[in-house]
């Protein structure tokens, strides 16, 4: 049994961890109403939810299965596939050895007792039939699968980093973890801020895709952090459905729950920014915060916290309230790059005269992006990625790359 120290110094059964799942639809499919349904569920149960969305590739489930560390996979097929989707999910699995990652599913009346019995041969572990009740999903899933996720020395690669990061979460109610400055060579983390809602992930994915295009050999990292219900819990680790250029093998992308940590991270986040900033694999990390109110400091750039960001992003919608709400927002004083999204909304235009002015208070070097996330190869995207680049040293770093024979 594990046992930790408490702050006091006195010994404690350390809490098991939440059952942490994958869920998606095959490509080709776009019945989510079911998984929906399921996910909801599983998190009222307590269960740590990632979502991938639907139309998902065999790869792509695979990729997040080993970066995202999880117990297990769920698929919800209705587009009569099944069973040779699986089967490609299970043996890209064991391409990025991660065999013991079990794969369950279910799909209503479209996958049969027959198909059931043949997937099973092929190594998927259960199915859930139409008509089982819900209450009885939930109950098999914690009972089959809910196991602590040890160290295993045999991991290798993102496998190896995604274990990490699992312990880290494990070990993050012991006292003593912090931020700390980065060391010549290692990864730039630019943490994201911004009302929930505001286009975070998106601005993220979009800001990837130019990292991808314009360094050939690079990867980057993505650490979103997610809240945790405080009454079940569990929590819909949603961040992953909106990374479209993320879905890609140079890009480590891992969701984080809040677990009870009010700051905007996860109490792991710390640690889990220390190990992808150190390991030596990526040009730039993205940590994006929960949707954080108006006096939050994620990233300790006020001195009050562990700074954990060499660069911070503050994003928000053009809905934010009018000139009062924005003189209350802290992070619009110590945010390195301000980024007003969703500007194809007609109120846009005299946000971005408010907020401009807002900033122009502060006294700093503080431009404002007008991005549309949304819209791809937006040129406020494109300047605001400029901006990032720049401070981060990627433009220099790609021409010295670009520079040998
Ligand atoms: C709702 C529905 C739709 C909705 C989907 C809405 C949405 N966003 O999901 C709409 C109307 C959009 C739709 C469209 C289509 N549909 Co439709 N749809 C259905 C329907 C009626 C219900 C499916 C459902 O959601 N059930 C509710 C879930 C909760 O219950 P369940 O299916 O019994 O699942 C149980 C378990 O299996 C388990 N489960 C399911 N998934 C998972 C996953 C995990 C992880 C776990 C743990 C458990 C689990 O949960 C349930 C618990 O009891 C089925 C018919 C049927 N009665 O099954 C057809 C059906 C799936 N659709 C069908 C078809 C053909 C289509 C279309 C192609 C129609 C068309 N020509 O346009 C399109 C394709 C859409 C697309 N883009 O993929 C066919 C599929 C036939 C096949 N595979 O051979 C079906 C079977 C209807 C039929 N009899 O022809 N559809
Ligand atoms: N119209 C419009 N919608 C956008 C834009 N950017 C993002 N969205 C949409 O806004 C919604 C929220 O986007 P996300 O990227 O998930 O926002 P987020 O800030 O990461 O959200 P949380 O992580 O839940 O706080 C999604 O439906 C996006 O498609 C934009 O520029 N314009
Ligand atoms: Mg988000």
């Amino acid at each position: 049994m594990v046992v930790a120290s408490t702050p006091s110094g006195a010994r404690r059964r350390a809490q098991p961890a939440p059952l942490r799942l994958l869920t998606a639809v095959p490509v080709c499919d776009g019945h989510d109403s079911a998984v929906t349904t399921v996910n909801l569920e599983l998190a009222r149960h307590g269960a740590e939810v990632i979502y991938l969305g639907y139309h998902c590739a065999a790869s792509a489930i695979a990729r997040a299965a080993v970066q995202e560390d999880v117990h297990a996979v769920g698929l919800s097929s209705y587009n009569g596939g099944h069973r040779v989707f699986f089967r490609e999910v299970l043996a890209q699995l064991r391409a990025r050895g991660a065999s013991d990652i079990p794969v369950f599913g279910g799909g209503g009346g479209t996958i049969t007792a027959a198909d059931e019995r043949a997937m099973k041969r092929d190594g998927v572990d259960r199915i859930f039939f139409a008509g089982t009740p819900l209450d009885g999903i939930m109950a098999s899933i914690k009972a089959d699968y809910a196991r602590e996720l040890g160290k295993d020395a045999r991991m290798r690669g993102d496998r190896a980093l995604g274990r990490a990061i699992t312990l880290s979460e494990g070990a993050a109610r012991a006292p003593g973890v912090s931020g700390r400055a980065r060391a010549v060579g290692e990864a730039f983390v630019v943490g994201v801020a911004g009302p929930g809602g505001a286009g975070k992930s998106t601005l993220i994915d979009e800001l990837t895709s130019r990292f991808l295009r314009r360094r050939p050999e690079g990867r980057l990292a993505i650490l979103a952090n997610d809240p945790s219900h405080p009454d079940s819990g569990g929590a819909i680790l949603g961040d992953r459905v909106s990374a479209i250029y993320s879905q890609d093998d140079r890009v480590f992308f891992r969701s984080m729950a809040t677990r009870g940590s009010l700051t905007g991270l996860s109490a792991a986040a710390p640690a889990a920014i220390a190990s992808l900033r150190a390991c030596g694999e990526f040009d730039l990390v993205f940590v994006e915060s929960v949707g954080i109110g108006q006096e939050s400091d994620p990233f300790g750039v006020f001195g009050r916290g562990p700074r954990l960001a060499d660069a911070v992003l503050f994003v928000l919608s053009p809905h934010y309230g009018g000139r009062m709400q924005l003189q209350k927002i802290a992070m619009l004083n110590g945010a390195d790059l301000v980024a007003l999204n969703k500007c194809d909304d007609p109120v846009a235009r005299t946000a971005s005269a408010e907020i401009a002015a807002r900033l122009a208070s502060n006294g700093k070097d503080q431009p404002l992006h007008a991005t549309v996330a949304a819209r791809h190869h937006d040129p406020g995207v494109d300047r605001l990625y400029a901006a990032m680049a720049q401070m981060a040293g990627l433009e220099r770093l790609a021409s010295l790359a670009g520079s040998h024979p």
